[in-house]
């Protein structure tokens, strides 16, 4: 190395070889309020399908209830499109209008 601005002999060189870290996408499962879906319907739903217990539920369940929504978890794509599904359709077979959405994180 010198400090002659000409001399690019190692920097570019290191910059285009500079191994990348790749990580898959995480994606955030996101519950929302409604009026209508009973309390503990919702904590039974944050228990059987995120695999909380009852005070971790009951807590995720106030949060949505007071502020409109709240992650529940981040999982892989795969793995939220099955929880998402798995909620829509539980909510839907007791018709209740519980919504549950994805989002990519960041
Ligand atoms: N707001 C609902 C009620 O008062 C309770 C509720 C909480 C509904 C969370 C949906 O994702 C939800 N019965």
């Amino acid at each position: 190395m010198t400090d002659n601005p000409e001399d690019e002999s190692d920097l570019g060189l290191l910059t285009k070889t500079r191994p990348r870290t790749q990580r898959p996408p995480r994606y955030k499962v996101l519950l929302l309020n409604d009026d209508y879906t009973p309390m503990e319907f919702v904590v039974i739903v944050l228990e059987r399908f995120f695999g909380l217990n009852h005070a971790q539920a009951f807590e995720i369940m106030l949060t949505v209830h007071k502020k409109g929504l709240a992650v529940v978890g981040v999982f892989s794509h795969e793995v939220a499109e099955t929880k998402v599904a798995q909620v829509m359709d539980y909510a839907r077979r007791h018709q209740h209008p519980l919504q549950c959405t994805m989002e990519k994180e960041e």
